[in-house]
């Protein structure tokens, strides 16, 4: 028996691959290890049965991938971020969709936590950005808006840990936190802190990953991105470049620059453009080296 499946969950080496409306959990042949690739949730893969046991013996090429949380083919990332409780780094987030839009993969932005805090004055920033959306998971507003866009593609969660991206899960589809906060329990932990990737399918169609929170304010090892990409990471700076008095412009202090002017007049967000600049900086002092060992 080989069928083709996608691996849903990943935990110690065991895989849940769904395959032709039904599950199997597997292990990975070892012959991944010596290749330096390891299955992940989200990847098209051939399972096989050998003596009684089923192994995913074939990893199929991959749209995409981000290395954490581990998972590959995503049309979308929706980054979660609190509006309160922990408030939100706002340069975190804007490092981590400009990763996003690198790989090409779409970026949509929650702001939770709207009954605690000011959701609407974030959520401005974004809006002409990117798909952004406000909610409450205590009551579920704002889910609606959310699942349109969810609709029939494959979309993970992610965000620091206690933003609310399982109960935003348990939103899109009540009662998958009931299934989670069992396996939590069984780990005899006491919060309901998500442990491990899993992918569930959306009533509407489509599918969500829910993933374990970055730890705060972690950043140390997001994907680099070369300083000549970046302008392009930032879509709301895509009009301006080519009018730049300057072809090697780098939209930071240089005369006649389009996207300062943008700037200056309203039409680009200063908490943006200054995570550009910081950004910048850091590609800046970054050697081609560095990017050797990129995946
Ligand atoms: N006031 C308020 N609290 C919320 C909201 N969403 C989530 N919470 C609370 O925030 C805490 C963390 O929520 P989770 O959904 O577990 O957060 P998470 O992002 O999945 O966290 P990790 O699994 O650790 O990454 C819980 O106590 C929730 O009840 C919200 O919209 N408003
Ligand atoms: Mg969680
Ligand atoms: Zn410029």
């Amino acid at each position: 028996m080989v069928s083709r499946g996608v691996i849903i969950s990943a935990f110690g080496g065991s895989f849940r691959v769904a395959s032709e409306g039904e599950i199997f959990v597997c292990t990975a042949k070892g012959s991944f290890r010596a290749k330096n690739i390891s299955p992940c949730c989200g990847d098209n893969v051939m399972i096989s049965q050998s003596s009684g046991e089923y192994v995913i013996s074939e990893i199929l090429p991959r749209k995409n991938e981000i290395v954490r949380p581990p998972l590959a083919n995503l049309d979308q990332i929706v980054f979660v971020c609190a509006s309160a409780d922990p408030p939100p780094n706002l340069l975190n987030l804007d490092k981590f969709t400009a990763v996003s839009v690198y790989k090409g993969i779409s970026p949509v932005i929650v702001f939770t936590k709207t009954d605690i805090g000011d959701a609407e004055k974030y959520a401005e920033i974004y809006r002409e950005i990117f798909p952004t959306f406000c909610i409450d998971n205590g009551t579920g507003a704002g889910v609606d808006n959310l699942k349109d866009i969810l609709r029939g593609k494959f979309s993970a969660l992610c965000g620091n840990s206690g933003v609310g991206k399982s109960s935003l899960l348990n939103n899109l589809i009540p009662g998958a936190m009931a299934r989670t906060g069992e396996i939590s329990r069984k780990l005899g932990r006491g919060k309901n802190t998500t442990r491990r990737t899993d992918i569930f399918p959306l009533p509407e169609g489509g599918y969500i990953a829910d993933t374990p929170g970055f730890a705060a304010f972690s950043t140390e090892r997001y994907d680099l991105i070369f300083k000549e990409d970046l302008p392009g990471c930032f879509p709301e700076f895509k009009d301006y470049p080519d009018s730049c008095r300057f072809k090697d412009c780098s939209h930071r202090k240089e005369q006649g620059c389009a996207v300062l002017k943008a700037l200056k007049e309203g039409r680009i967000n200063p908490s943006r453009h200054r995570s550009y600049c910081e950004m910048y900086s850091e590609a800046e002092k970054l050697r081609t080296w560095q990017f050797k060992d990129r995946r």
